[in-house]
């Protein structure tokens, strides 16, 4: 197949795109790719001895019906557990079973028991509520603060004010955690919908032993050499050329490069079109597809890696939750940004196996406050969680050895760190965005410009397996173009 693909993005999704399309038999395959390294949002990194995720960190659902899963399994990269039947059948919606230690702002330490009430109460809410006709764009902030005021009236009423105060406030922790899992500032910036349109497949979550990016790796040992082209940035995808007679896309790089193709599949970051897209296409995308754009949520979830000597946390410890005992009005979010930004870390993920990680801890924190600790000096940043482990531990000598913390937000490539179901948005502005240039009915050359992307999926958003399909959808589209339209096949081969 003689047609030109030009993939813009060397992710998950470009290197599926291309992997799908050179095994179809296309032979003019290229990757443009921002930066000096293939993976985008997949990038392991690491903190002293260990190998860590800096950004994805698990498979979601690992499972027959995940992609990710599969490739990995064949490829030889995971834990012999990951892939035994009854880790793939496992059930993980609804309230989370890990182990927790819980600690006070007032260094108190609790006995998981203390909190159960609160956890049942916010996951039932969670997996109860539904959408009502005509509620589509309201948040799940406003619902949750409904709900929890209805049924603790109910459910609380004969227990004492500071234990109700305190279950209050472990459900702000509870809504903090559930900002960084889904890349959210605020639950107030959450449509009520986003619950029912995510799919969550079987399977206890699983990583990657040598790191994510080995799943990059393997799959693009598949692919030709020198496919991809590094340090190309492209600032202009000139589409609809008509004054020109074979119409290719042009695409205008940042060192002046310019390229044409027959096709190109863009699988740059919802982050990054918002900011850009109204200089990264000419003529401009059409209005619904760039209000689309502007309507689906795109957020910052940053992690705090920290390494110990030792661990001050228990054997069988998988998670540790801070909770702040002043907030018992369910608030997701700092007030006083610059001051306070460390209240936004809910929890810390304890890295397992400890033989193959040592002490190290996974802090996560999302929204404006994550965004605002990017531009913080490292050490700061370790002073600040230093100080308030300190605090909420009541032991005044943990002192971590090293950190490490991710900037997805400053990643001017990324702009975040990925896609939410933002208030006011819907499933057709997922459907707008993965809409091919020219739109259905122009009667210039189809399938120009496609879409690609975590962002781009209707049900697995956010996710690596989600992004890697959006990548082979938009390959499998050209494939059928060309299988089912002789006329553009036999002048493509011209
Ligand atoms: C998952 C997980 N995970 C943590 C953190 C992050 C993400 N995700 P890419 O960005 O990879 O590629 C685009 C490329 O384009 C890139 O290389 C750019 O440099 C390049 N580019 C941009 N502009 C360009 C230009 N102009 N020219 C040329 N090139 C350009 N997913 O499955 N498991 O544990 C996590 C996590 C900190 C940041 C994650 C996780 C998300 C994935 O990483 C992400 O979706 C894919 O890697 C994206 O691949 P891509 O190819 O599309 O883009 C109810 C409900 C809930 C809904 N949410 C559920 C939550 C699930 C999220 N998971 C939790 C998060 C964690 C821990």
């Amino acid at each position: 197949m003689d047609a030109t693909v030009c993939i813009i993005g060397c992710g998950i999704a470009g290197v599926a795109a291309a992997r799908r399309l050179t095994q179809a038999g296309f032979r003019r395959v290229r990757i443009l790719e921002a930066t000096a390294r293939s993976g985008g949002r997949i990038h392991t990194g690491r903190l002293g001895d260990n190998v860590v995720e800096i950004g994805a960190n698990w498979i979601h659902g690992p499972s027959k019906e995940n992609p990710v899963f599969c490739l990995a399994a064949s490829y030889g990269l995971l834990d012999p557990e990951a892939l035994t039947p009854e880790n793939q059948a496992m059930d993980f919606t609804g309230l989370p079973q890990l182990v927790h230690n819980i600690f006070t702002s007032s260094g108190r330490k609790l006995v998981p028991g203390t909190i159960l009430p609160a956890l049942e109460m916010f996951y039932g809410i969670l997996e109860e509520i539904q959408p009502k006709e005509g509620e589509h764009s309201a948040s799940l902030l406003e619902v949750i603060r409904s709900e929890v005021h209805q049924r603790a009236a109910k459910m609380w009423k004969d227990v004492d004010a500071p234990t109700r105060s305190l279950r209050l406030c472990v459900i702000s922790t509870l809504m903090k955690y559930e900002c960084c899992f889904n890349g959210t500032p605020s639950m107030d910036e959450l449509d009520m919908m986003a619950q029912s349109r995510y799919k969550a497949l079987p399977g206890r979550d699983c990583t990657f032993p040598g790191g994510y990016e080995g799943l990059i790796r393997s799959l693009m040992l598949e692919l030709p050499r020198a496919l991809v082209t590094y340090n190309s940035p492209v600032r202009c995808v000139r589409w609809n050329n008509t004054e020109r007679s074979e119409s290719k896309v042009i695409l205008e790089c940042d060192g002046g490069e310019r390229l044409s193709a027959d096709h190109v599949i863009v699988t740059v970051p919802l982050g990054f079109l918002k900011k850009h897209c109204s200089t990264l296409f000419r003529p401009p995308l059409p209005l619904h597809k760039s209000s689309s754009i502007q309507r689906l949520g795109f957020g910052t979830n940053n992690k705090i890696l920290l390494e110990f000597d030792s661990p001050w946390w228990d054997p069988d410890c998988d998670a540790i939750c801070f909770i702040w005992e002043d907030e018992d009005a369910l608030v997701d979010e700092v007030t006083d940004i610059q001051r306070s930004w460390i209240r936004k870390l809910p929890a810390f993920t304890v890295l397992k196996p400890t033989e193959r990680y040592g002490h190290v801890l996974c802090g996560w924190i999302a929204g404006h406050e994550s965004e605002y600790m990017e531009t913080l000096p490292e050490q700061e940043v370790m002073r600040n969680v230093t100080q308030v482990i300190r605090r909420f531990t009541g032991n005044p000598t943990i002192t971590p050895r090293r950190i490490l913390r991710s900037q997805w937000f400053h990643q001017p490539w990324t702009c975040g760190s990925y896609s939410f179901t933002a208030k006011g948005s819907s499933e057709q502005d997922i459907e707008n965005m993965m809409e091919p240039l020219p739109t259905e009915g122009s009667q210039a050359k189809p399938l120009q410009v496609l879409f690609a992307g975590e962002a781009t999926h209707p049900h697995y958003f956010s996710t690596v397996h989600g992004a890697l399909l959006t990548g082979w959808r938009e390959a499998d589209r050209l494939i059928s173009h060309y299988s089912t339209t002789p006329s553009v096949k036999h002048k493509s081969q011209l």
